[in-house]
């Protein structure tokens, strides 16, 4: 396990720092490494697997075991997808809960995956079960894992409502897999709501069928490997450190619980504060996502240390006020368009005029960047009609005639259409989405590339495979729209 899990395991169920805080007592420290390494499940990436590996072979036959079972039965397969979503769900069971808004999102889908994880591991599996996540990067792979596209008859990992190009195998179009934005993000909040949307929601959309939308999304096998790296990023965000902590201090976080059910089919409850460290509290951890290159754990490696300290409280303080800014403070209104837009196979640009209190509060800003505002695009009434073709990347104030490059400072991130489309029955669920603007703000500005006056926005469709061309696809149909563009300064 990675030191920081062995420290928190450690702390956590002995708690033998000294008052110096220095790490002593080297041979109890090795029976709790022991101890914990026993009981801690590794989920590893499913790139670094085969259609024969233990974890794969067990899930394949807990998928086939679990769909036999009739949507009354709390273990079963529907009954699992209906906690997310459903369509006319059994009465009394736990459906239609999944959290898709700022606030939950990260949490509700750890606990989700957590109990799901538990079942397929007692009920179905090994005792070992371990779910794998997929782990899509930009320099790795981008395809749909092989064992999930095999058509073959008894293979439930395969599901047919897939677009065809990914049940092919094409890779995932690159923006939409690509997790920087989010990673960059230095605030709980900033950074829950860029991955919601980029790589959370763009690769939903890009499995199609079953995976764009709420209510059928967990029917599909690949939704909880994606789910176990959605949470694997959350972990991936945390170790980049610089400030990175979870809102402990946001008691609404911490204290509001969730319904779930257990391997027993029980029905159990789980809160942010007891969710917030995997190894200790919920005995998982993720193997880094270099197949073949696992660290291998020097037994004896605490001989070698000569301290090791926890950070001083003042630091823990300091790091502490970035992620516990206050959730949503009022927010003031920057700029608005004044039209619904359509967008289609072109790229769309609208333009909004800052207001002079806007002006103010960006000043403000910039002049204090530490002092908890931040700026906001708020999307509201998005939808689709029918299945989206086409992903659409998100820029701000692109120079005319410039090339959209994700990977520039003009990206924020790109549309989220996961359960935008009208034949969606949780429609009404959906909440505008936020696409943080402040490390934008702030890149631009520093770049003198950030207009005073108005900010700009673009939406440049994509293809949500490598090769597809939404131009040829839509034509000059339009079939998202887009009901009102914000900026606020909150
Ligand atoms: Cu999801």
């Amino acid at each position: 396990m990675r030191r920081r899990d062995f420290l928190f395991a450690a702390v956590g169920s002995a708690g033998l720092l000294g008052a110096s805080g220095l790490l002593d007592r080297a041979s109890a420290y090795a029976s709790i490494l022991a101890e914990a390494s026993a009981h801690v499940y590794t989920r590893r990436n499913v790139y670094c697997l085969t259609a024969t590996s233990p974890e794969i072979m067990a899930y394949k036959k807990a998928i086939g075991l679990m769909r036999a079972l009739p949507a009354t039965n709390a273990v079963s397969w529907l009954a699992q997808a209906n906690i997310h979503g459903a369509f006319g769900p059994p009465a009394r069971m736990i459906a239609n809960a999944c959290q898709h808004n700022q606030t939950f999102f990260l949490s509700w889908h750890r606990m989700y995956v957590y109990f799901f994880e538990r079942i397929v591991r007692k009920q179905f599996g090994t005792s070992s079960f371990a779910l794998p996540y997929w782990g899509y990067a930009p320099a790795g792979r981008r395809d749909l894992p092989p064992m999930f596209r095999t058509p073959t008859a008894g293979n439930a990992l395969y599901d047919g409502t897939r677009s065809a190009a990914i049940n092919a195998g094409t890779p995932i179009t690159a923006s939409l897999v690509d997790s920087g934005a989010a990673l960059a993000q230095t605030s709980f909040w900033n950074f829950t709501n860029t991955l919601n949307g980029t790589p959370h929601g763009a690769v939903h959309i890009a499995c199609g069928g079953n995976m764009t939308q709420f209510a059928t999304a967990g029917q599909d096998p690949i939704f909880w490997l994606h789910h176990c790296n959605i949470d694997r990023l959350w972990e991936v965000w945390l170790d980049s450190g610089g400030g990175r902590v979870d809102p402990t201090g946001d008691n609404t976080w911490m204290t509001t619980s969730f319904d779930f059910y257990d391997e027993n089919g029980a029905t159990v409850s789980l809160t942010g504060a007891q969710v917030v460290d995997i190894a200790c509290q919920l005995r998982y951890q993720y193997e880094n996502s270099l197949c073949g290159r696992r660290v291998v754990l020097d037994p004896d490696w605490w001989k070698h240390l000569t301290s090791l300290r926890l950070p001083a409280a003042a630091v823990t303080a300091k790091l502490d006020t970035l992620g516990r800014r206050p959730a949503l403070p009022d927010s003031v209104l920057v700029a608005q368009s004044l039209a619904a837009l359509r967008l289609g196979g072109k790229p769309v640009e609208t333009t909004l005029p800052i207001t002079d209190e806007g002006k103010a509060r960006i000043a403000a800003l910039e002049r204090d960047p530490q002092g908890g505002a931040r700026i906001d695009l708020v999307l509201d009434g998005v939808t689709v009609d029918g299945t989206p073709a086409a992903a659409y990347e998100i820029y701000i104030d692109l120079p005319a005639g410039a090339a959209a490059d994700y990977r520039g400072p003009h990206f924020v991130g790109i549309l989220n259409l996961f359960g935008a489309s009208t034949r969606d029955a949780h429609q009404d669920k959906r909440e505008a989405q936020i696409v943080p603007l402040t490390l934008a703000f702030l890149q631009l500005r520093a770049a003198r590339l950030w207009s005073e006056d108005s900010v700009r926005v673009t939406f440049v469709p994509r293809g949500l495979t490598e090769g597809a061309d939404p131009a040829k696809r839509l034509g000059a149909a339009t079939p998202v729209t887009i009901g009102r563009v914000t900026v606020v300064v909150r």
